[in-house]
């Protein structure tokens, strides 16, 4: 296989497509969306990521790599298009309220493949998706074509397993998981991804794929959930979960996650509704765990209320950070928007910094362009994401900036010690 057509440029399709140019193959990388093709075609790259603009460029000047936005004729096909989860319809069972996948893009991408779809061909769905949509879904889609899955052409499902700010190192060095619609779909893939997938290729069939990744991400988020309800018990009990977290980890088969103001990205704040949405009978944890995660924001609300006394109308809060986690310039469900939305409702005056996009406007929400314009006349400041530059900020260079009095940390991203001493009154999420 020498030439593959990777349709979806996001987060997981560029980076793939990165991959595969520098590793011997031809790559048509196609997107719907206009400016991402153009953006591309000028020498940039839409995504922050660690390398992924050298990358890019580099297969790009070598003729390795070129963007359209149609298909064209390949040796193998990778649909790598988000699913996310439909805004307006939601299910209900026994007065739990789900959220369901929207699978538009999915069908979209599969049927624009269709005209191109030649015997020997390889097709490859990448996107997270709801248990059996490869054989629901894609395959009768591809099959109008005329030709059959699994003697004419050949169908998987191999979720990408890659964290946001370590793509790159994660694609190479991860272990794959391929899951084909027969024995030889697999083996056909697992060809193809040996360009450069370093660690272990292992290969299932299609539905054991698609719910081992929708059971990882649903693993991280529970336990997510778990670290976030301690949170809640923290204040209650008074203990300082932390120090309680830290010191219970010290058990060799406890490893207790880090609680925060909520779970965001376009992974683990989605992908087990789509457990739930399967099987809404059996799926109470699943669903409470979400719950949690979701309301986590209120809960850091109601710790601003307590250190306002319940006055936060008119209240200038520095709000530091805007995307979903640490370290990248993701704002996809990011629990920080949440927060701060919720606290511009309650009639807060909220500046706000994100590093990774300074001056950026994101749902209503304008990033100032340097810190020192988000905190100077502040009266609170807000840590919501723990980016390098904020949790590095001494507390002297701190002090020197802000007007602020109080600082609320929602991440533990700062030493709350030191920060008292720099004249500070601190409330931090799990410390009573
Ligand atoms: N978070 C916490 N506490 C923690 C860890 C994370 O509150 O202890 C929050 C983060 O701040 C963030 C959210 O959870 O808001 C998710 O962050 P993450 O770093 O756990 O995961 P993602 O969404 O960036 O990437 C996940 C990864 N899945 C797992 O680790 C099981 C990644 O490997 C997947 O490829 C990716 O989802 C995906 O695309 O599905």
């Amino acid at each position: 296989m020498n030439s593959v057509c990777i349709l979806g440029l996001g987060y997981i399709g560029l980076p793939t497509a990165a991959m595969f140019a520098t590793h011997g193959k031809k790559i048509i990388g196609v997107d719907v969306n206009k400016k991402i093709i153009s953006t591309i075609k000028n020498g940039d790259v839409h995504i922050e990521e660690p390398g992924l603009k050298e990358m890019v460029l580099k297969a790009i000047q070598f003729g390795d790599l070129s963007v359209h936005s149609t298909p064209k004729p390949a040796d193998a096909f990778i649909i790598a298009v988000p699913t996310p989860f439909k805004k307006k319809d939601f299910g209900n069972y026994q007065g739990r309220k789900y959220k369901k996948a929207d699978l538009n893009y999915v069908i979209e991408a599969t049927k624009m493949i269709v005209p191109f779809l030649k015997k020997g061909n390889l097709v490859v769905l990448e996107s997270t998706s709801p248990p059996k949509t490869t054989i629901d879904v894609v395959k009768p889609i591809l099959e109008t074509s005329g030709l059959k899955a699994g003697s004419d052409f050949f169908l998987v499902y191999s979720p990408e397993r890659v964290l946001p700010g370590r793509i790159l190192e994660e694609l190479k060095e991860n272990a794959r998981v391929i899951g084909g619609i027969n024995k030889k779909s697999a083996e056909k893939a697992k060809e193809l991804y040996q360009c450069f997938v370093q660690g272990d290729i292992i290969t299932t069939d299609t539905i054991t794929a698609e719910m081992v990744k929708l059971m990882e991400n649903t693993y991280r988020d529970v336990n997510i959930a778990l670290a976030n309800e301690f949170s809640r018990l923290s204040g209650e009990i008074g203990f300082d979960l932390w120090e309680a977290i830290k010191i219970a980890n010290y058990h060799p088969r406890v490893n207790i996650l880090n609680p925060g103001p909520g779970v965001g990205g376009h992974c683990i704040s989605v992908d087990p509704w789509f457990l739930v949405e399967s099987v809404p009978e059996q799926t109470g944890l699943i669903y409470q765990a979400r719950e949690i995660n979701d309301t986590q924001p209120d809960f850091v609300i109601n710790l601003i209320k307590k250190a306002t006394k319940n006055n936060l109308r008119g209240k200038k809060i520095a709000a530091l950070g805007l995307a979903y986690k640490p370290d990248v310039d993701d704002m996809r469900e990011s629990p920080a928007l949440k927060v701060i939305k919720k606290l511009m409702k309650y009639g807060a005056i909220i500046n706000t910094f994100e590093p990774h996009a300074p001056g950026k406007n994101f749902e209503g929400i304008t990033s100032k362009s340097t810190l020192n314009e988000a905190v100077n006349d502040a009266e609170i400041i807000l840590l919501l994401v723990g980016h390098r530059q904020f949790i590095s900020l001494k507390p002297d260079t701190l002090r020197q900036m802000t007007s602020a009095n109080i600082i609320i940390d929602a991440v533990n991203g700062f030493d709350p010690k030191s920060l008292i001493k720099a004249g500070f009154s601190v409330v931090s999420l799990g410390k009573h």
